[in-house]
């Protein structure tokens, strides 16, 4: 299908959610991949974004809002779903979060029992769908063709898991504890989404249930009106429109940890290209990127004189130690200064004026963790094309 076709087609697809006019006047951008265009689209509570798919819905962050501060606004964080019966009507005054399984005092909690009878708990983290950036894995693979903006950081206010299961109490035996959402498969062939933590994991204090994000309630395609947190692990775990946790006492099976979200059981979590893994373990830690944020590729600088670049750092949690900047192709590495700590789980700032001389240069951008992690020069390969975190090559035009 042509781009123009394409459009008519999910104008024709009718979704509620998605105003006609408004996709009929649609303008697009390329992705520098091959069947890169895409339509910028607004959706309810959302600017203008980049459009992946309408049923369900699946918007990606245009990358030029990821220079205009460290956290994402609201209306420009990307949605991520994948099955198409979405809740279309969530009262807020009888909804009811149920905690459950096994666990000693079966908890139903309202949206003000929740804000009233828990401390109230904050975190700055990044949420990153685990495909973020697929578009530009090679050899290619399969799922959604995304560029660098199905990422956000965001402040989340809500009420630590923790403090619910202590409340809920925990029979012996508990080994995970599931969590599910609103949404519902569009047929019952298709496995619901439901995912699972290990105890530890639920009980380490920093999972949360969050009801408000950057000080507004959730938008409703970020997952109104709770939705799960798990600071330095992939979005797959931040479960949207979340009403139902269970404790469980085996070693959860269902389709979106047995089979789906599955990554080499390696150390690089990677794979020669082509190739298949012996072995998968569940998808779990964010591995650390950087990016420039202030200047496309292929921008132009002035040459001869700092050109001053911004961007962003961030990793699974042990926080970023430093990033090093090349303005000739990794032959030379400079380090960048670093923004306010808005704690180990948020973006961090990074700048630095770089001088170049006239033509086309190639600026390189690596981050190290405390940790001693480090961005690998060499893209890793996947079959989920899962995990990318090559240090990002960005070409400026000095003139
Ligand atoms: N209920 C529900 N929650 C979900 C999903 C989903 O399909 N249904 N997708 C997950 C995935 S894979 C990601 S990457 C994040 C994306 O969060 P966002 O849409 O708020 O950006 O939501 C997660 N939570
Ligand atoms: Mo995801």
């Amino acid at each position: 299908m042509t781009p123009i076709e394409r459009r008519h087609f999910l104008a024709g697809a009718g979704l509620s959610l998605v105003a006609g006019p408004a996709l009929a006047a649609a303008k697009s951008v390329v992705m520098p991949f091959d069947n890169g265009e895409r339509p910028l689209v607004a959706l309810p509570q959302k600017r203008p974004m980049i459009l992946l798919s309408t049923r369900p819905p699946q918007l990606e962050t245009p990358f030029a809002v990821f220079n205009q501060g460290t956290l994402t606004p609201n209306d420009a964080f990307f949605v991520r779903y994948h099955l198409s019966g979405l809740p279309t009507l969530i009262d807020p005054a009888t909804f009811r979060l149920t905690i459950g399984g096994q666990v000693e005092k079966p908890l139903e909690l309202s949206l003000a029992a929740l804000k009233r009878d828990f401390p109230v708990h904050e975190v700055v983290a990044v949420n990153q769908c685990s495909g973020n950036s697929r578009g530009f894995v090679e050899p290619r693979v399969g799922g959604g063709q995304l560029g660098n903006g199905a990422m956000g950081n965001a402040r989340w206010r809500g009420v630590a898991l923790k403090d619910l299961l202590d409340r809920a109490g925990l029979r012996a035996g508990s080994r995970q504890v599931t969590f599910n959402g609103l949404d519902n498969p569009p047929l019952d062939t298709i496995p619901d989404f439901v995912k699972a933590l290990d105890l530890d994991q639920a009980r380490d204090g920093e999972v949360m249930v969050a009801y408000a994000m950057n000080g507004q309630v959730l938008p409703f395609l970020n997952g109104y009106p709770l939705r799960l947190v798990v600071p330095g692990h992939y979005g797959t775990y931040w479960v949207k429109h979340l009403n139902e946790i269970n404790v469980v006492d085996a070693q959860f099976d269902g389709y979106w940890m047995k089979t789906a979200y599955r990554v080499p059981d390696n150390d690089c979590a990677c794979v020669a290209p082509g190739q298949k893994p012996d072995k998968t373990r569940p998808i779990t830690r964010l591995n650390i990127r950087s990016f420039v944020t202030s200047h496309a590729d292929g921008a132009k600088v002035p040459s001869g004189r700092a050109a001053e670049l911004r961007g962003i750092a961030f990793n699974g949690g042990s926080g970023i130690a430093r990033v090093l900047v090349s303005p000739d192709g990794g032959a030379n590495w400079l380090e960048a200064r670093l923004g306010a700590d808005m704690g180990r789980h948020s973006f961090r700032e990074l700048r630095l004026g770089v001088t170049l001389p006239k033509g086309r240069q190639k600026v390189l951008v690596r981050a190290f963790a405390s940790d001693g992690e480090a961005q690998p020069l060499e893209p890793r390969w996947q079959p989920s094309g899962y995990m990318r975190n090559v240090a990002e090559v960005l070409t400026l035009e000095a003139v």
